[in-house]
């Protein structure tokens, strides 16, 4: 939809005296995935960012201070703004019309109209709010500008096939006078059935993306109102700071190096470019970056600018600091940037969007403006702030330490596998098959779980590792000291396709690498520590689905003969009260180990019968606000995110 986008403002030049090809809004009803990317939960939000992105044009040319989005008691939604108002005058070239009907019954015909033209506009979201009028059973059009108030409704007409959307309803009509200075467009729009597989918001998605809105946009106020029944929920994003409370903001749960957050905003040819940095004592980079608004997760010319100009700022620094003496190597980029926490923003007029998802900004004027920009800007900072540099760069030398230690443990674990029978840890009961796409591994808590599930799997496509008590907590550790880990190295060396950079999916060993901990807060931890180690060292294990968590039930009981399992408390409450005169006994499991081989097999080892979690990153890709919680230090908080990303799919009714 970007390309679509891109290529139509190329090839065309709107403004209000030479519209030449409007188009009507059929095609959006006939193909709407081409324009919203799909008709699930994902396309039913971008009808929100499309309409909240118009008024966020309207504040970045500078005329919109506010924007409230609403979800009404009836489900349908409600975007706000204070800006200069859609004009309301008749359109030169269809003089029956207000150039605000066209804007919503006309592809491609908003954003560049009239005198007041964007310099830069939405990107990926800039199809036009006509898509949203399309693909609405009813939209409601609010406009205060000139001295009055104006107010049209769209609807869709006809049923089966001949559906026709986006039917204006009457002209714009004059309802009321006002003061002069009161301007504004409220849109409120019902999401059409016969559309989206399902037409209900979720506030979080919502509430997430406005938050990461509110901080790239410095001042403006963004308001949220949830007023459906149960789901009250009222916000208000508004950073005076920008983008270094966002910085602060990401930053909240670890521990920062220093105070003070670096920043820099500068005008360039065709653009802007906007960044702030801090660092913090953890071993993850962080960098976030946007385009236009948009999160550029797949990184692109402005994250590889920004890179280049700080390794060479740093090295620069480090030499003509003495920091860095004259026998000491450079530092590596990947040193530089351990425990930054980086946001860069940029806006320009005609982004390419490139990559699988369309998320890597692919303007090469970028890479060179924004490196142009850092070199000055952060050197700059370096010379300004040399306690902070200190400490900064000082993290930077520990980490090529590091680095280089790593790779001579990386050397030994690999020369050292190489002599070891097949590569393989002593304490690991492989499978016989050596069909990858057959084969799983379970890993599992403590050794007489391990020598349970040994019992209880089928020896030729089941594996069993059982590992000892908790693992290292990857997140607080360097990578050396993650190498010579003697349990992760079993863990990799079971895998048998690398860690880290050397990570190479193609010579995984499973094809389902199975978490099996207690069903306590010990097992909990276990997990979270586990599925921490992936995420930062086989993220790709984890893209291509193939982690799991196995759910072991908290007891059993026997209901007329019958052995049932039951996974937690809640269940446990509910079979009481649904069979209230058999006066249920329940067997309480404490752990794995005191299930019988016969348990075990049932409940986490057998295919057919087993409670099986697959954790999902897609989620976690989407929003960087979220995988910042993820990576953060507060476990409870990274299981609460795993858990609510994790899809069920094996004996599960989701
Ligand atoms: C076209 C031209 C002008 C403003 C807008 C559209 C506009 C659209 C939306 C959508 C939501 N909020 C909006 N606010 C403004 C410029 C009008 C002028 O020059 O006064």
């Amino acid at each position: 939809m970007a390309s679509t986008k891109t290529q139509k403002t190329n090839n065309t030049s709107y403004d209000a005296s030479n519209i030449t090809v409007l188009e009507g809004l059929d095609p959006v009803r006939k193909r709407p995935g081409m324009y919203i990317g799909s008709t699930g939960s994902q396309g039913l939000h971008h009808l929100v960012w499309e309409v909240v992105d118009n008024s966020i044009d309207e504040a970045m040319a500078g005329h919109c201070t506010r924007i409230d989005i609403t979800i009404n008691k009836d489900g349908s939604c409600r975007v706000s703004d204070n800006g200069r108002g859609i004009p309301v005058d008749p359109h030169p070239q269809y003089p029956k019309k207000s150039a605000a009907e066209i804007v919503l019954t006309t592809l491609h015909a908003g954003g560049k109209f009239g005198d007041g033209g964007y310099k830069v506009s939405g990107g990926l979201h800039g199809v036009g709010i006509s898509v949203v009028n399309a693909l609405s059973s009813r939209l409601d059009l609010h406009i205060e500008r000139d001295g009055g108030a104006y107010e049209m409704s769209f609807a869709a007409l006809g049923s089966g096939k001949s559906i026709r959307s986006g039917v204006a309803q009457g002209k714009l009509k004059k309802i009321s006078s006002i003061p002069k200075t009161r301007t504004g467009t409220t849109i409120t729009f019902w999401p059409d059935e016969r559309v989206f597989d399902e037409v209900n918001f979720k506030s979080q998605t919502i509430c997430e993306r406005l938050q990461i809105m509110a901080f790239l946009n410095k001042g403006l106020v963004i308001g949220f109102h949830d007023e459906r029944k149960g789901h009250e929920r009222e916000e208000t994003y508004s950073y005076k700071g920008g983008l270094v409370d966002f910085v602060k903001h990401l930053n909240a749960s670890k521990t920062a190096l220093f105070n003070s957050i670096g920043s820099f905003s500068t005008q360039v040819e065709d653009g802007e470019i906007d960044i702030a940095w801090q660092w913090n004592n953890s071993y993850h980079e962080g960098l976030y970056s946007f385009a236009n608004g948009i999160s550029t997760t797949e990184g692109g010319m402005h994250a590889e600018g920004f890179k280049r100009a700080l390794t060479s700022a740093c090295n620069k620094y480090a030499r003509q600091s003495g920091l860095l003496k004259e026998k000491d190597s450079n530092l590596f980029g990947e040193d530089v940037r351990e425990g930054m926490c980086a946001v860069v923003s940029v806006r320009l007029s005609e982004p390419q969007f490139e990559g699988q998802t369309k998320t890597k900004l692919g303007n090469t004027a970028m890479r060179s403006a924004v490196e142009k920009a850092t070199s000055d800007f952060f050197f700059t900072w370096l010379e300004q702030n040399p306690s902070e540099a200190k400490s900064l760069i000082n993290k930077a030398v520990g980490a090529s330490k590091a680095r280089k230690a790593a790779k001579q443990a990386k050397e030994l674990t690999r020369r050292k596998s190489s002599l070891d029978s097949g590569g393989l840890p002593g304490k690991l009961a492989d499978c016989s098959s050596k069909k990858a796409d057959e084969c799983e591994l379970f890993i599992v808590e403590g050794n007489s779980a391990g020598g349970s599930a040994k019992d209880a799997r089928n020896p030729k496509t089941q594996a069993i590792l059982p590992l000892r008590g908790k693992i290292l907590n990857v997140e607080r550790a360097p990578l050396d000291k993650i190498l010579k880990n003697a349990e992760i190295q079993a863990l990799v060396s079971s895998i048998g396709a690398g860690i880290g950079s050397d990570f190479d999916i193609e010579k995984l060993r499973y094809k389902k690498i199975i978490i099996l901990a207690d069903a306590d807060v010990d097992g909990g931890h276990i997990r979270t520590l586990l599925i921490t180690f992936f995420f930062r060292q086989m993220l790709e294990l984890v893209e291509a689905g193939c982690l799991y968590v196995a759910q072991p039930p908290l007891y059993s009981t026997e209901i007329k003969g019958e052995k049932i399992y039951v996974a937690d408390e809640a269940q446990r409450q509910d079979l009481i009260q649904k069979n209230p005169r058999a006066n249920l006994r329940f067997v309480r499991f404490k752990g794995l180990g005191e299930m019988d081989a016969k348990e075990l097999r049932e409940t986490a080892v057998n295919a057919q019968t087993r409670r099986l979690v697959r954790i999902d990153i897609d989620q976690a890709s989407i929003c960087d606000d979220v995988l910042s919680r993820l990576m953060g230090d507060d476990a409870g908080a990274r299981r609460a995110f795993i858990e609510s990303n994790a899809k069920e799919v094996e004996n599960i009714d989701i």
